[in-house]
């Protein structure tokens, strides 16, 4: 807790006990930010409002007719733009698969208390607009510029500090031409929504969702590296409290599969009819390309490789099949991606203290009715 005004509102981050359910705050948090329905991921682009939402803070007035994007600090010429200025570069479309890094932290032990997502916090949009790369060389950044820090215009207070949410990037991430990071003023072809950035963010493929930084109304060339809340407190992979950590950064691989037949409302455990199932989901990595997607029907015992579609576009998911012949009883499906560099899912799920960057394979509950039933 940094600011004592601020004793009274804001928690430092703590551990569930044992056994605490998810409390009232998480509840709070989990009925704004929402994830994708499972089922959604039928999709190769996630249809507007589906995509997952996460927003620390309140989604900041926002109006597209006089909104302005400054860029300055070290930089020889100091841009202000508006959304049409913005509009008259070149424009870009990437398909790009964001995840949230705190997916899965509903599942870990000891439980993390903070936005309890269980594993769908994700979804693949087209997000149109101008490379930063193109804005930072306009702008021509100064030779003793290490990072950019972005700016949203949203404000409140996490864990005592009170701020703006900012996270930077490297000068040489900010410019790469793949990853090619993106000023968007689009998704899916439409003006960008409120709770996605409206009428500006940030899209950085490959990277965990808080590198997306929304509403973006600065970027700031310094020649230091940022320490704001966002980059050196949060979202680093910590054991212990007080260690520095290693910062988040890009996504681990992970698949997910439509949950097959259909649900219990309550339990939402799926019940198929006996035969053969078409099983299919999505896979990404932010690391390198998905070289593998395999699927298990007793648990993750045995892995039988599904069949993956054509690789279109680099930072998005790629959807994959399998066939299942289910026969009556209790089963349990699991499935899981691996990239080209050999990163994969686990079983079992690596701790650390913020929940961050876990990608635990996915299990699915399923009821096979018996024949005729
Ligand atoms: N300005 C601002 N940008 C932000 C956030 C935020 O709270 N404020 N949340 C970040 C986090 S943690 C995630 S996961 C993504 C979510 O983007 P989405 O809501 O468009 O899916 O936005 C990122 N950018
Ligand atoms: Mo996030």
């Amino acid at each position: 807790m940094d600011d004592p005004n601020f004793a009274h509102v804001s928690a430092a981050s703590r551990l569930a006990d044992p056994a605490e359910g998810i409390g009232m705050d998480e509840l709070g948090l989990a009925a704004r930010n929402h994830a994708l329905p499972l089922e959604a991921l039928r999709y190769d682009v996630t249809p507007p409002g589906l995509h997952y939402v996460l927003v620390h803070f309140d989604i900041p007035p926002a109006d597209a007719a006089t909104w302005r994007l400054t860029v300055g600090g070290k930089v020889r010429t100091p841009l202000e733009l508006s959304v049409d200025d913005l509009r008259r570069y070149p424009a870009v479309t990437h398909r790009v698969t964001m995840e949230c890094a705190g997916n899965g932290r509903a599942g870990l032990t000891p439980r993390p208390v903070s936005q309890p997502w269980l594993n769908e916090a994700v979804g693949t949009a087209d997000w149109t607009g101008v490379p930063l790369r193109t804005l930072l060389r306009e702008a021509g950044v100064e030779p003793e510029a290490v990072e950019a820090v972005f700016t949203g215009a949203d404000h409140g207070v996490e864990r005592g500090v009170e701020q703006d949410y900012q996270r930077s990037l490297t000068v040489a991430d900010a410019t790469a031409e793949d990853p090619e990071v993106l000023v968007a003023y689009a998704m899916n072809g439409a003006p960008l929504p409120p709770q996605h950035g409206h009428p500006v963010r940030l899209v950085v493929p490959g990277w965990y969702g808080m590198a997306h930084v929304k509403w973006l109304r600065d970027i700031t060339l310094t020649d230091t590296p940022f320490t704001g809340f966002q980059q050196a407190v949060a979202y680093r992979i910590r054991q212990e409290p007080d260690e520095p950590g290693e910062p988040v950064t890009r996504i681990a691989p992970r698949a997910l599969m439509v949950p097959p037949g259909f649900p219990d409302f309550m339990t939402r455990t799926r019940v198929v009819r006996p035969g053969p199932q078409r099983l299919e989901g999505r896979a990404w990595s932010g690391r390198a390309p998905v070289a593998g997607v395999e699927t298990s029907t007793d648990g993750g015992r045995t892995w039988h490789a599904a069949e993956m579609d054509d690789a279109g576009h680099p930072w998005a998911w790629r959807h994959w099949h399998a066939t299942w012949d289910a026969t009556p009883g209790h089963h349990v499906l699991s499935v899981r991606a691996t990239d080209a560099e050999g990163h994969t899912q686990p079983l079992e799920q690596p701790w650390n203290r913020g929940g961050f960057a876990n990608n635990l394979v996915q299990h699915v509950p399923v009821v096979c009715l018996a024949a005729g039933a």
